[in-house]
């Protein structure tokens, strides 16, 4: 069966005159002459707009997102899950609709959730244009429609990632899986940039226009930028635009207003568009840096993350786009049948290419590029050139002048279907007026970025069948040639698209490599629904979800590590990225012992939108911590300590706020690894008094990658994230609290202690100071400390100035020990690392008298557990001991 579903039979091709679609009612052409030379322009037919559908339905899935207020075309593919929403409509649905693509078929990117812009509102939506300039201004979109001339062009964009899917199957990259259907057209109706430029006046020596959308993400504001000499230049016809083939701009889509730079990767037309910035230099927006690049081939994921310096070169920046192209039909797994087709079947796809440039050829080849056929190319773009100068949907339509390109293009060829039989693949490749051309081979890349190999549809012979498959399926569809070669065990980047060539040894298949620990208890059938878990939101009886699973946390309150509160913290929730993120393997190893049953279906979809972003209208409140929320605060200053140690201080929601943190325990700090975008927990100390409002510090010791060993995850993120960026929160945890006056609670157990031992190892110093300084504060608190403190070099001791200091002014109840393993020449402290001749020596059971001692430890496992061993052999008790 045939599947051949061109342009022509869409009813765009001769039949219409043109009938301009409703025009949104705000926009009206300023310019005189363009509106009396419009009768002067003969008939032509242009592509309009399919027909378009607007959803009016919130779907289920997206109910529980931040996005829970917004429609959605269910036919959308969702490529991360439930949210944010990134999604590509199937790739036979998006061809057929034609050249334009219906806002609701449209693919969307979203770095985060929708912003909301109420229509009423809409006119007064506000950007502002400054930097670099001689006029900075700040306009409403009432004034953007009617001071300034409008246009309506059609224009491609795509998302740099189309087609990354094909990649990810080589080998993984930092991206997610995008089929070949990244890409859309429109009508795109606004004022063109260079016009709101020139307006504002750019100063000598202004090279960038940087743009600010207003989603507020993880790492600031979603922003970018292009090059200022490129936005004045109309023949690349940049625009801010506020419509969408007729219609105001959907939200999804950037409502009320977004950048539109035809011809470069979709990444740099800002969508909800607030601030175009004219600057010097590139944007510095964290999304600019870390986001819509290709990095040289051989720069790994793991080199990538040891050195910014690959992200902050300017020259793996894309702007245009590459020739690019793929197959359509056959669609995946279309199937012909040999005996009641025509004799011949037509081929055909998309291509398109960057900055402007027409593709000039598409070319096929049957024999893996032994010879080539040329296909026909139909260029819709060209209508709209030929049609003159006209109004269309609200704006001037002025194309005959230009002579770039910035839509996609379709080809197709008519092939004998005795030679698709005789076939083992089709492949197309295009050309563009540069001469630049789709390359043979895959160039992988860290983020796995502007793929566009030759496309290779294999040809399957099944009976009275030919059988299609295209290279990948989108998203985490299992289907396409790649991955059922590479489950074969062929080897995909052997040039050959991992068939084997002659000769070369047979690969053994795939085998599962990471061996993943076993949370689950085997034979239990028990089904939970969502009720059931939200009655478990309490204290007593405390359950919680990790990858789907229940677990019933109440036998472990007393014994958690972590303090009953993290476990009650989770409780109703779905815990697994803390989780996996927290947990050792053995920890790991421990939950069937927990594990109770399975959530269904409706109750992870449920809990899958993930927590509720905080929300912005809440009042703030007194206290900045929230035991079961994440809470954002920003990055207020930095502060360099020593070459390895940092201060970071970070703003609380307002100037009044406490942060809500008894003495002694800790908060959980989260971020994205800018690099990799894995999600990182720790759990942190605050080196600034627990009583202090409005700010709060963390002294960081940063583990740097060192030849040959790596060095730490999170403290190397958080040194890279820039001041005004955000981290989240969340807290209090932790089973120990000290209540001041040698009065302690230990898993909410009150007890009382005459002396502290303090032993702690590099930055396991910081609980350990918390504790310290509140008993030294208080002149009334009679409770003795005696702090062991080891280092490797006199500069790594940290906090010393302040422990010298309250030792200082408090002989009577401190004792503060350093001991150094590399010390200088003239060091009069101890020598030697943390072991059992120190700890006899200073720690022994015999000099703290009857039970009213405790000894507090914190520093690297090794320490703690071999300091366990030696405190335990000269009498001091499990009971005695707290392990932050
Ligand atoms: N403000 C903002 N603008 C944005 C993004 C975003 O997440 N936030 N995503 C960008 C990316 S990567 C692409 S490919 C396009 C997608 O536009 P669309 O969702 O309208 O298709 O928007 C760009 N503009
Ligand atoms: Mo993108």
């Amino acid at each position: 069966m045939e599947h051949n579903t061109a342009m022509e039979e869409q009813g765009y091709d001769g039949q219409e005159s043109i009938e301009l679609p409703p025009t949104p009612p705000q926009s009206k052409p300023v310019s005189e002459k363009a509106e009396s030379e419009t009768h002067e322009t003969p008939e032509v037919e242009i592509p309009l707009p399919p027909p378009s559908i607007e959803p009016t339905e919130v779907l289920n899935v997206d109910k529980k997102t931040p996005d829970g207020w917004l429609p959605r075309d269910p036919r959308l593919i969702r490529l991360t899950g439930v949210h944010p929403f990134n999604v590509e409509a199937p790739l036979s649905a998006l061809y057929d609709e034609g050249f334009l693509t219906s806002p609701e078929l449209f693919y969307v990117r979203n770095h985060g959730h929708v912003p909301q812009c109420a229509d009423a509102d809409i006119p007064d939506w506000e950007f502002s244009v400054g930097g670099m300039v001689e006029h900075p201004f700040t306009l409403t979109l009432r004034e953007l429609m009617t001071e300034f001339e409008q246009k309506t062009y059609p224009i491609t964009l795509v998302c740099a990632g189309n087609r990354r899917k094909e990649q990810n199957v080589v080998r993984k990259t930092k991206g997610f899986s995008w089929g070949a259907a990244g890409l859309s057209t429109a009508l795109f109706t606004g004022v063109i940039m260079g016009d709101i430029l020139r307006r504002a006046k750019p100063k000598r020596g202004a090279k960038y226009v940087c743009m600010e959308g207003a989603d507020k993400l993880p790492n600031g504001f979603y922003g970018t930028s292009v090059k200022l000499n490129w936005a004045l230049d109309p023949n690349r016809g940049m625009m801010l635009a506020h419509g969408m083939n007729g219609e105001m701009l959907r939200p999804d889509h950037g409502k009320p207003l977004r950048a539109v730079i035809p011809g470069q990767i979709g990444g740099r037309s800002v969508k909800w568009l607030k601030k175009l910035i004219i600057t010097a230099e590139p944007s510095d927006n964290w999304y600019h840096i870390y986001d819509n690049r290709v990095l040289p081939t051989m720069v790994s994921p793991e080199e990538s993350a040891n050195h910014p310096k690959w992200w902050m070169d300017e020259r793996y920046a894309i702007y245009d786009l590459s020739p690019n192209s793929a197959t359509v039909y056959p669609a995946h797994d279309e199937r012909l049948c040999l005996s009641a087709s025509p004799d011949r079947y037509r081929v055909k796809g998309y291509a398109y290419s960057g900055g402007g440039r027409r593709i000039t050829r598409c070319e096929v080849t049957l024999d893996k590029g032994k010879t080539w056929r040329l296909a026909n190319i139909e260029y819709a773009e060209d209508r709209y050139r030929d049609a003159g100068l006209r109004q269309l949907c609200g704006g001037t339509l002025d194309m005959e002048w230009r002579e770039t390109s910035f839509c996609w293009s379709f080809w197709s060829i008519d092939i004998p279907v005795s030679e698709l039989a005789d076939a083992n693949d089709i492949f197309i490749r295009s050309m563009d007026e540069s001469m630049n051309m789709q390359p043979r081979d895959m160039y992988w890349s860290v983020l796995g970025m502007m793929n566009n190999p030759w496309f290779r549809v294999t040809i399957h012979k099944e009976g009275d069948f030919l059988r299609f498959e295209h290279p990948t399926q989108p998203a985490l569809m299992p289907g396409g040639w790649m991955e059922r070669v590479k489950k074969a065990g062929g080897n995909l980047a052997n040039g050959f698209w991992g068939e084997s060539i002659g000769g070369e040894e047979v690969a053994t298949p795939e085998t599962e490599v990471v061996a993943e620990i076993k949370m689950t208890k085997d034979g239990l059938e028990k089904v939970f629904t969502i009720d059931d878990l939200r009655k478990h939101d309490t204290e007593e009886a405390p359950w919680f979800v990790v990858n789907g699973e229940v677990y019933d946390g109440t036998n472990f309150l007393k014994g958690h590590p972590g303090g009953a509160q993290s476990i009650v913290s989770a409780a109703g929730m779905d815990a697994t990225d803390e989780f996996m993120a927290i947990h050792s393997e053995t920890a790991k190893a421990m939950m069937p012992d927990y594990h109770i049953g399975t959530l269904d279906e409706e109750g992870r979809t449920a809990l899958a939108g993930g927590e509720a972003e905080p929300d912005p209208n809440a009042e703030p409140t007194g206290i900045f911590l929230q035991p079961k929320s994440w809470k954002k605060a920003l990055l207020h200053a930095k502060k360099t300590i020593s070459w390895d140690t940092r201060l970071f201080t970070y703003k609380l929601d307002h100037d009044e706020q406490g942060l809500g943190l008894p003495t002694g325990q800790h908060v959980m700090m989260r971020l994205r690894d800018p690099v990799t975008r894995e999600t990182i927990i720790r759990s942190y100390t605050p080196y600034s008094e627990t009583n202090q409002k409005g700010f709060l510090d963390v002294l960081i010791k940063v583990y740097f990658d060192s030849p040959g060993k790596k060095g730490g995850k999170m403290s190397q993120a958080m040194n890279l994230l820039p001041i005004g960026h955000f981290i989240d929160f969340k807290g209090p945890i932790g089973k120990f609290e000290y209540l001041g006056r040698g009065r302690c609670t230990v898993n909410n157990v009150e007890r009382n202690i005459k002396s502290f031992i303090m032993i702690c190892g590099g930055s396991g110093v910081t609980p350990i100071y918390q504790v310290f300084r509140a008993v030294m504060q208080d002149r009334e608190d009679q409770t003795k400390c005696t702090i062991l403190n080891g280092n490797r070099l006199h500069e790594d001791i940290l906090c010393k100035a302040d422990l010298d200091g309250y030792a200082k002014d408090n002989e009577e109840k401190c004792k503060l020990l350093y001991t150094l393993t590399q010390p200088p020449d003239d060091w009069t402290g101890l020598r030697g690392r943390i072991a059992a001749p120190l700890i006899e020596e200073h720690c022994h059971r015999r000099d703290y008298g009857d039970g009213s001692a405790m000894v507090l430890i914190c520093g690297p496992e090794a320490l703690e557990k071999s300091v366990h061993k030696a405190l335990l052999s000269i009498g001091w008790e499990d009971n005695d001991l707290l392990f932050f």
